[in-house]
């Protein structure tokens, strides 16, 4: 009989260096040209065999957002992750960069020292030979031995090394079990003057807090963010947060008793107050 686990592995990088399409590509081996700005995180099933060590592993795949002033949406969804994959783009060489200055500190302080394997994507952009390429090739090495990992050209498109990569992580995911980790600012409003990016990603953690599910909370988002006009990649307007807390309110009347609902809403309005 083979042993099975089950693990959760993360997608880390800059917007638009790939993650989601690699997902898509590894579960479900097609690549899709239209692209669906992520909303926070999409999370997704996959099971793969090892028949050669005699196991299996459940892997719980997160593709996480990439952008910039949603830290606590990120460590809230990087919880509890066995393994990292660290996405770059092979056509923005700052992409492989801000791997280091932002991703690795952050999963670090949230997992400790998981297993890493850093990706440059989008393989089929570029001339392997080219000095790009080699300057690409000298950075990741860097990276790689500094972080005591290896690293792999992608592409979603053509499928090179999406399979090898995601079966790598997998396997070195087993071994690592992720340190503990509760940090109070992640939830509570702040006493100064918050942006409107800042408001929408406190809301999002307090809600993955108090409704415990991040797929759960993902699904909801899904649905009622675009309906709002939210779009991630720009901040929400103040109008846009206001009609998003009273539909948060609409949708918990089907699941939580009344003054769960109401003290929450309360905590929602007062985050709105701090917008500027
Ligand atoms: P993200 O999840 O990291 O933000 P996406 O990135 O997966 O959404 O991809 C961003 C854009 O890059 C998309 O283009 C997508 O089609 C493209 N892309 C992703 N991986 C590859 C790849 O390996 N090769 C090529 N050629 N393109 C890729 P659009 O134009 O749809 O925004
Ligand atoms: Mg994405």
């Amino acid at each position: 009989m083979m042993t099975s686990y089950h693990k959760k592995i993360v997608l880390l990088g800059e917007g638009a260096v790939g993650k989601t399409s690699l997902v898509r590509r590894f579960v479900d081996s097609t690549f899709s040209d239209d692209y669906i700005a992520t909303i926070g995180a999409n999370f997704k099933k996959k099971i793969v065999q090892y028949p050669e060590n005699n196991l299996e592993v459940t892997l719980m795949i997160a593709d996480l957002i990439g952008q910039q002033g949603y830290e606590r949406t990120q460590k809230t969804n990087m919880k509890g992750s066995n393994g990292a994959l660290m996405v770059c783009d092979l056509t923005r060489l700052e992409t492989a960069k801000s791997l280091e200055d932002y991703w690795i500190p952050l999963i670090n302080e949230v997992v400790g020292e998981s297993p890493i394997i850093f990706l440059a994507n989008k393989s089929d952009l570029i001339d392997p030979k080219s000095e790009e390429a080699r300057e690409y090739r000298a950075e990741l090495l860097f990276l790689s031995e500094k972080y005591n990992s290896k690293f792999y050209f992608t592409s979603a498109k053509t499928g090179e090394n999406v399979e090898t990569a995601f079966r790598d992580i997998g396997l070195l995911s087993i071994n690592y079990k992720p340190k503990f980790y509760y940090d109070d600012s992640l939830y509570k409003t702040p006493h100064w003057e918050i942006s409107t990016t800042t408001a929408l990603d406190l809301i999002k953690a307090q809600l993955y807090h108090e409704l415990g599910g991040e797929e759960f909370v993902n699904s909801i988002l899904q649905t009622q963010l675009p309906k709002i006009g939210i779009d991630i990649t720009q901040a929400p307007t103040k109008e846009q947060l206001e009609k998003l807390v009273e539909v948060i309110k609409d949708i918990e009347k089907s699941f939580l008793p009344e003054d769960k609902i109401k003290g929450y809403y309360i905590k929602r309005r007062g985050i709105l107050a701090k917008v500027a």
